[in-house]
């Protein structure tokens, strides 16, 4: 089974609350798609998660927990796509645009019996905030 992450969106602003959307999928090339398959999203760049913006997740698919700027989501049985939104902070402190940038990696803990593959071209997703102040 493959796991790969895109993103619909290379830009978010504070002043349209624009959410950027990426998606994660896997494709299981001989079955395998009917177990639940966990994975962990981690953020880095120049804004701060929890502070600038919200990660917000298709509600089937998490989040399992997260601990600091990584979470772990899944696809539940038989799902094999699932979403998660940039929601930025429209907040009223005047920055600079900042950059987000988000890391798909197998979770530690994951279920599915004989783990996946990560293409390394499809593990990170790149964008920037928009301030607006
Ligand atoms: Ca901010
Ligand atoms: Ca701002």
């Amino acid at each position: 089974m493959y796991v790969i992450m895109a993103q619909d969106h290379w830009q978010v602003d504070e002043q349209h609350y624009s959410r950027g959307r990426i998606s994660v999928e896997r494709i299981a090339l001989t079955g395998g798609t009917g177990h639940e398959a966990h994975f962990r999203l981690c953020s880095s760049g120049s804004a701060t998660l929890g502070v600038d913006y919200n990660f917000i997740l298709s509600p089937y698919a998490g989040p399992l927990s997260q601990t600091g700027n990584c979470l772990i989501a899944k696809f539940p049985a038989r799902w094999n796509r699932v979403y998660v939104y940039i929601a930025p902070v429209a907040d009223s402190i005047d920055e600079p645009n900042e950059t987000i940038i988000i890391t798909l990696s197998q979770d530690s803990n994951n279920p599915f019996p004989s783990g996946y593959m990560l293409p390394s071209h499809y593990t990170i997703a790149r964008l920037a905030l928009i301030d607006n102040d």
